[in-house]
């Protein structure tokens, strides 16, 4: 007796299913353990939004570079250096889970605190009904726009922590201070203000390399 096992053949009688297509070979190599970009996998909105900062794209944003994007966007440099300081400060090591200025932008949602609007989910994805809502509470004159104070409300009703709390004034005060666009007279005091539209592609993170290249410096899209 042989060792070999004949091979039997099926009845002619049966049909054979159609061969699906085979996928064409690719010559990608498989992905690095290494939490570096993997753009096939698409950005989440808060990804987008700190990859902007990320520009030699390795996935993890640095203070130079955090600092670069900031003058990029507007801040005048005795400004960036200390506001970079606190934000890679304050993410490095939250998003990269060991003590370091690098922040992690593949892990970016480890550094969203409690206090924030809920406009960002806990994944990372800007959900635009909860902007909706933001406005009917608080756009109290129904302009379309956010002034200071108005802002200042919303953080205040979102404390839920106090190092979150003072995050959420940072930001805010940030995002006035580089992307306001409209003004606003609040109990006959003039105040910065922030149209719907722009706070939107702030949350949708598109709006750092709209700024940027406003400014004459373009950052390379992350999608
Ligand atoms: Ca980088």
């Amino acid at each position: 007796m042989s060792g070999i096992q004949a091979q039997s053949s099926p009845p002619a009688s049966v049909v054979r299913p159609a061969p699906k297509p085979t996928p064409a070979p690719t010559t990608a190599a498989p992905a690095a353990a290494t939490d570096a970009f993997q753009p096939s996998k698409g950005y989440t909105t808060l990804q987008k939004h700190v990859a902007y900062f990320d520009t030699n794209g390795d996935g993890k944003v640095t203070l130079a570079e955090t600092r670069q994007g900031l003058e990029d966007l507007g801040l005048a440099k005795p400004l960036a250096y200390p506001a970079a300081l606190a934000i890679n400060g304050l993410l490095g090591s939250q998003t990269s889970g060991h003590r370091t200025f690098d922040v992690s932008v593949a892990n970016i949602k480890a550094g969203k605190h409690p206090s924030d609007t809920g406009a960002i989910d806990a994944e990372g994805t800007f959900h635009p009904e909860v902007l909706d809502r933001i406005f009917q509470k608080y756009d109290h004159d129904h302009s379309g726009a956010l002034s200071q104070s108005e802002l200042d409300a919303l953080v205040a009703d979102d404390k839920v922590d106090v190092k979150g709390n003072l995050g959420a004034k940072g930001e805010f005060g940030l995002l006035l201070k580089l992307a306001a666009d409209r003004t606003k007279v609040v109990n006959g005091k003039t105040e910065p203000a922030i149209s719907r539209e722009r706070l939107q592609s702030f949350y949708d993170g598109t709006l750092f390399y709209q700024l940027a290249a406003k400014n004459g410096h373009p950052h390379p899209r992350r999608d």
